[in-house]
């Protein structure tokens, strides 16, 4: 007869392929042995090792939905599986890959040409060039539609001359190309692989001080004062804002997965804290304030993981919409969030710790609720579809 596993509630692994779950343990080994011992000063000390990159690009993980170029070309379930293993040690690493595979990566496949794909794809997979993603700028976050970067066309040099700033860009700092959104003379968007080994004058890409969450991830602003870009730098297949938008959709499907895997630590680390742990001569496990909580949070786990597989699932069969994608991001940050701060609050003092490592995550997690669009403005694209008036439009 089944057996209740609570663990994996809905019995998740009897729904994967035997090719996801062989990826999955072998990243999991990964991260556990590799990732987890180096976090806690990583956090500390704001640190981003770049052999990470190499690290995880030789496991195949990197840009690993794409399909040659050196990518793995998995499901976009095993993608799922593989950014909720990286994230139960940590979203900055998470972050570092999504960046690199859906979002740097990923707007080289769908919109580059064959000559730009050949050239920074297969490095990228193996996490020797590393990739950064430019839409937001200071004065737009949420409406990336009223940016304010240019890309003015120098006919005599072939270049395009881009003038502008960017910033709260993952991976800035250390990334050695670019991909950055901005208006063309005709106002319409358009995509650029900015190659620092290429174009650095003009460019300062300055890292982001006194991060309170992420802090193992360089997040940085990009600054660009006339940096040309070679005319065969321009995504040439890429025009108007559904480009980076289906860019933020694999992206954000995968944060979906991730935030989950976060939230499992630390439902992990409180039911074992509140199992050893007696107040009033009994295991704090044995109170039903605290087995409400397991019980709530282990619930909507499993819920938010049913939800990214059958997502993940209708993905490979070009069967989603973007709606779909903010439900999954929105609840699935927004529980993850929630879930770390009870669990957190299970360990008492020991609890705000880096010790026990879900203080870290709950911190993390506030990034995660507000990146690749906030939990809020997610409602409003919902809302919009709902009713078909837009909240946040003219
Ligand atoms: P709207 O009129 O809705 O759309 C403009 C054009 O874009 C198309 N579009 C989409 N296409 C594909 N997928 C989607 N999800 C799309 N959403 C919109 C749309 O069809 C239209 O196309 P066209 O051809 O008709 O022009 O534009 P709006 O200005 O009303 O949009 C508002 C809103 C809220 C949807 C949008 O601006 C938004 O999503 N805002 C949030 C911004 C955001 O998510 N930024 C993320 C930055 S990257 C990041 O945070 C990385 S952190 C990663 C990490 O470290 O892990
Ligand atoms: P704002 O848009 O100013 O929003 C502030 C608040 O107002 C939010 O609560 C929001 O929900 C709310 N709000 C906004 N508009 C409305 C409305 N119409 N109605 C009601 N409420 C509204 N961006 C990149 O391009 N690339 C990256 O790699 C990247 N990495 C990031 C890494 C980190 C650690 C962080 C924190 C951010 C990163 N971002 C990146 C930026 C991120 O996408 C933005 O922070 C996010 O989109 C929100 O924009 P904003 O910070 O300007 O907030």
């Amino acid at each position: 007869a089944p057996k209740f596993n609570w663990q994996d509630p809905l019995n998740l692994e009897s729904q994967l392929t035997p090719e996801e779950v062989a990826i999955r343990d072998a990243f999991r080994s990964y991260c556990t042995a590799q990732l987890l011992p180096r976090v806690t000063l990583a956090n500390r000390l704001e640190q981003f090792d770049k052999k990470i990159m190499e690290e995880i690009g030789s496991m195949g993980v990197l840009g690993c939905t794409l399909q040659g170029y050196g990518c793995a070309g998995v499901s976009s379930v095993a993608y799922g599986l593989l950014t909720r293993e990286v994230e139960r040690v940590d979203s900055a690493y998470r972050s570092a890959v999504s960046v690199q595979s859906s979002l740097a990566m990923g707007a080289i496949y769908d919109y580059g040409s064959e000559a730009q794909k050949q050239k920074y794809l297969p490095d990228m997979a193996k996490g020797k060039v590393i990739g950064a993603f430019g839409l937001t700028e200071p004065n737009h976050g949420s409406d990336p539609g009223g940016m304010e970067t240019r890309a003015k066309y120098d006919s005599k040099t072939k270049t395009y001359i881009l003038t502008g700033s960017k910033t709260w860009i993952t991976s800035a700092p250390i990334a050695d190309v670019i991909i950055v959104w901005g208006k063309g003379e005709d106002g319409k968007l358009r995509g650029f692989i900015i190659d620092r080994s290429e174009s650095s004058k003009g460019l300062e890409t300055p890292r982001i001080e006194g991060k309170f969450s992420l802090r193992a991830s360089p997040t940085g602003m990009i600054h660009m004062d006339e940096v040309r870009v070679p005319e065969e730098n321009m995504l040439p297949n890429a025009l108007g804002f559904s480009a980076p938008f289906n860019c933020l959709n694999n992206a954000r499907y995968g944060i979906a997965w991730g935030a989950l895997g976060a939230a499992e630590f630390c439902v992990e680390t409180a039911r074992q804290y509140t199992l050893d742990r007696k107040q009033f001569g009994r295991p704090l496990a044995a109170n039903q304030l605290i087995q409400k909580k397991l019980a709530d949070a282990v619930t909507e786990i499993a819920l938010g993981l049913q939800a990214c597989l059958h997502v993940g699932r209708l993905k490979d069969q070009k069967q989603i919409t973007p709606e779909m994608i903010s439900i999954l991001k929105r609840n699935n940050a927004g529980k993850a969030l929630a879930i770390a701060r009870e669990m957190r609050d299970m360990l008492g003092g020991n609890g705000i710790s880096d010790e026990y490592h879900i203080i870290r995550h709950m911190v993390n997690l506030e990034s995660v609720n507000t990146y690749e669009g906030t939990h809020d403005i997610h409602a409003l694209i919902l809302g919009r579809s709902i009713t078909g008036l837009s909240a946040f439009a003219n």
